[in-house]
């Protein structure tokens, strides 16, 4: 049995029924365009967030965790975004956003549910993807409601949106839900179409390194909602739904019509988009060793245009690429989080050093720096 079958067998006195699990996810480009419908390029991590799910024969949702004492109990009849909060809001969430999405969940069991995670939290890696996109494929196969990874995770999406009040879009939970081992998934986020992409970094000897700088993030609040207000705002004056819409071309007349914040954020997400595609191309034609520019360029842009991105990111980025680095970039929603930078399996010490003194010297404060490997989205484990 594994550790967290016996963990719920003590906790629930009862043996589960079975074991989930969901990847965080980095993301290889494309940040903060998918709520503007554009493109994204994730992969899911091979740090994973584990449920433990044994079914209950009345109607109610009994939530344990390793990481918080308090047990949490819902009815599934009474599930309201408004009275969900903490973690198990994530959980929660999913549940009742199966209900807003028409699925008749009128005989399904209660639950007692146990979670455990290894995706730090408040790094940038989607821990709240993780969770939301296990429970989602437990609860879809233990109602037999059968939904497919997509569908799921537009689910988690919404719980995200409603319960826990943050106004992300598609990518975190498309990757957590579509990862496949050695590929990125390139996201339409307007047809919401998805494929994977190889990445050969083991053929090319490469290694991601996710340097985590500590510096708490919280979308919910703060500078994420203020982004998503500039991208609708910049929209709306140019008179197109979505800043999809917009194409590099098209920056000059943007220019003349948005004042100047708000066209640095367009440009942001505009040249993103336009980056996201030129690296599915480099990595099909050329291969990893070819996205390097690609990365900086999407670093800068976060740096200046979409200003995102705060001391501890940009000084190990800088200092990745100057200890040779193929790219090195800011992941996720930003004001804090995690970067990543692709090296040689041959550098990556010497560059995770390199990053630790740069910023211990800069009087910032001390990353974590580990490798992530592009592995499998959610499964039933057990
Ligand atoms: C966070 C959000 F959850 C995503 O939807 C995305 O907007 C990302 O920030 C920025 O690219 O991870």
């Amino acid at each position: 049995m594994t550790s967290i079958a016996v963990a719920f067998e003590d906790a629930y006195g009862h043996a589960p029924t079975g074991v989930w699990s969901a990847p965080g996810r980095v993301n290889l480009i494309g940040e903060h365009t998918d709520y503007n419908h554009g493109y994204v390029l994730p992969f899911a991590i091979d740090r994973r967030t584990w449920a433990a799910v044994g079914t209950r024969d009345d109607r109610t949702l009994r939530l344990r965790s390793t990481f918080a004492d308090a047990e949490v109990t819902a009815s599934l009849d009474a599930l309201s975004p408004e009275g969900m909060d903490g973690w198990s809001a994530y959980v929660l969430g999913v549940a009742w956003a199966m209900g807003e999405a028409g699925i008749d969940l009128s005989h399904a069991t209660g639950l007692d549910i146990l979670i455990d995670s290894e995706v730090p939290v408040g790094a940038g890696l989607s821990s709240s993807a993780a969770l939301e996109c296990a429970v989602g494929q437990a609860f879809s196969d233990l109602w037999g409601l059968d939904l497919d990874a997509l569908s799921l995770a537009r689910i988690g999406r919404v719980a995200e949106n409603r319960a826990v009040g943050a106004p992300t879009g598609l990518l975190d939970q498309a990757a957590s839900m579509l990862g496949r081992e050695d590929h990125a998934v390139f996201l339409d986020c307007d047809t919401e179409q998805a494929r994977p992409v190889a990445l050969h970094l083991r053929e090319e000897s490469l290694q991601i390194l996710v340097m985590n700088s500590h510096v708490d993030h919280e979308h919910a609040t703060g500078g994420y909602g203020a982004r998503f207000a500039s991208c609708e705002r910049g929209a709306r004056t140019l008179g197109v739904t979505t800043l999809r819409e917009v194409t590099p071309e098209g920056l000059d007349d943007a220019r003349a019509q948005l004042d100047e914040e708000t066209f640095r954020r367009v440009r942001h997400v505009v040249t993103e988009n336009q980056r996201v595609l030129d690296t599915v191309a480099a990595l099909s034609a050329k291969g990893p060793r070819a996205i390097g520019e690609l990365m900086n360029a999407s670093q800068a842009s976060m740096r200046d245009d979409f200003e995102i991105t705060v001391p501890e990111i940009d000084l190990a980025c800088d200092t990745a690429v100057a200890h040779g680095a193929v790219g090195a970039r800011m992941t996720g929603g930003g004001f804090g989080g995690s970067a990543i930078a692709v090296v040689p399996a041959s550098a990556a010490d010497d560059i995770a050093a390199a990053v630790t003194s740069a910023l211990a010297l800069a009087g910032l404060r001390e990353p974590t720096i580990f490798t992530v490997v592009p592995s499998q989205g959610a499964r039933r484990d057990s």
